[in-house]
């Protein structure tokens, strides 16, 4: 789907990834993702097959076992993984953007050379815990705490909704110290009162695990305290990069949607005419193909800034914002194309419209990025 060209401003090196990750996930993915969304299961050793095809830290260094790549390779893998499925984009992006990029901008070297290689291969699952019961949208009220024991410390508290939590090895968790700064902490899976009960029961991201992250009185070493950063914009920083993957990855779910609800259109016929043919279901499909490439082009000029270090996090959440919902609505607009057939596994599109429902809320809600460009044009919080 390039209706304006836009590949022709792509390097070589993105193209190469892009169709390298488009392939994996034609291959690997689209013809069992159904089955796993259906049966609430994550496809099997997920995360070392993303590893393997250096979708996990592509922005992450070599030396600490990333692929070194720029801002918009990053944003094409997200896009192919999300054509596949949201919750393939989320473990990539969770793993990259939530608990990669801050152990390697906050944390020491010993902690970079100690998790960041098992993280890009895969052999280590991460998560990232920033969401509590009381605290979604508000994170700065947190109430998980970080208090001084001895030579270390004691994480007390719980959070909440949080991807690969039931799964991970470690957990990035952002927590507040006796004097009110906050701390982010990775907590190993062995450590004592550490626990992570599984959410059941979603109807969208069927495919991942979501769950809590529970801390009762577990002790931490002083040498697992990201020791560069101390307020919240540690964790909102983390969300800069992951809200930037999110914006591409949405146009992958977008596309799929799209291309499925026309190939469909020109072959179902009614009336004795393929319903692509009926200037209304023409509409649908026109709108589709203009809010895809706008959202495309917002995405791919984000990413030119990202690149020079000049996106600001007000530019991300418009673009988080804008594609998000651009996705859900082909979403809704293309299953309604495919009548009945909307409704079932055998196409991709209610899996995606299910999935797109928690991306519309996850990584800062629709209402919540409004308020932040509101912010920033006018100078005042509406929060
Ligand atoms: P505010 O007073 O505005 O700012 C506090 C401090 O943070 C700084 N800051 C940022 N820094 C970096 N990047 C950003 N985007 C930043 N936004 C703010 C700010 O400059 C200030 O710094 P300082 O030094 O002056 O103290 O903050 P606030 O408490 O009023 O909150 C503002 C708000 C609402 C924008 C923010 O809290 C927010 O974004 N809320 C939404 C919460 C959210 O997005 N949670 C996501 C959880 S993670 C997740 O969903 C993962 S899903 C994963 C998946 O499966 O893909
Ligand atoms: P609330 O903050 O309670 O908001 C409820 C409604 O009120 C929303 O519509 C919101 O827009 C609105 N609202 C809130 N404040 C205002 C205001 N000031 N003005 C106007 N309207 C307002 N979190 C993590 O930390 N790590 C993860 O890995 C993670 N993974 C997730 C995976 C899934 C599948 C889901 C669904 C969520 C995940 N989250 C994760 C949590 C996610 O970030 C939060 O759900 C999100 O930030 C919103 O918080 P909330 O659900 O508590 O909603």
């Amino acid at each position: 789907m390039d209706y304006y060209q836009i590949e022709r401003l792509l390097t070589p090196e993105q193209l190469l990834v892009r169709d390298s990750i488009s392939e994996f996930v034609k291959s690997e993915i689209s013809p069992v993702i159904d089955q796993y969304a259906q049966e609430h299961k994550e496809i099997p050793d997920l995360m070392k097959k993303l590893g393997r095809i250096g979708a996990l830290g592509p922005f992450i260094p070599d030396q600490y076992g990333g692929a070194g790549l720029d801002q918009i390779a990053y944003g094409l893998i997200m896009q192919e993984l999300e054509y596949g499925d949201s919750a393939i984009r989320s473990a990539a992006s969770v793993q990259s953007s939530l608990v990669m990029y801050p152990i390697y901008s906050f944390g020491s070297e010993d902690q970079k050379q100690k998790f960041l290689p098992g993280l890009a291969k895969g052999e280590l699952i991460g998560a990232f815990g920033l969401t509590e019961p009381n605290h979604g949208s508000d994170p700065a009220g947190m109430e998980t705490k970080l208090i001084k024991d001895g030579d270390g410390y004691r994480l007390n508290g719980a959070k909440m909704w949080i991807t690969n939590a039931p799964i991970c090895d470690i957990a990035v968790v952002w927590a507040r110290d006796e004097e009110k700064k906050i701390r982010g902490v990775i907590v190993e899976r062995a450590f004592q009162g550490f626990s992570t009960p599984e959410t059941l029961n979603k109807w969208s991201l069927r495919a991942s695990k979501t769950g809590e992250l529970v801390f009762d009185q577990v002790y931490i070493p002083k040498e697992n305290i990201l020791p560069e950063v101390n307020s919240m914009r540690g964790p909102l920083s983390c969300l800069n990069s992951a809200r930037y993957g999110i914006s591409w990855g949405a146009i992958g779910a977008a596309v799929d949607c799209y291309q499925t609800a026309l190939k469909y259109a020109k072959e179902r016929q009614q009336f004795g005419k393929p319903i692509a043919s009926f200037q209304l279901q023409q509409k649908k499909m026109a709108e589709m193909v203009t809010e895809i490439t706008k959202a495309q082009l917002l995405s791919l000029r984000l990413g030119q800034l990202k690149n020079e270090d000049q996106a600001t996090p007000a530019q991300i959440s418009m673009a988080k914002r804008n594609n998000v919902n651009m996705a859900l609505q082909i979403a809704r607009e293309a299953r309604q194309i495919l009548g009945a057939m909307g409704i079932v596994g055998d196409y991709p599109i209610m899996r995606h419209m299910m999935n797109l429902e928690s991306v519309i809320t996850y990584e800062g809600t629709h209402d919540i990025h409004l308020l932040i460009t509101g912010n920033d044009i006018t100078g005042i919080s509406a929060f």
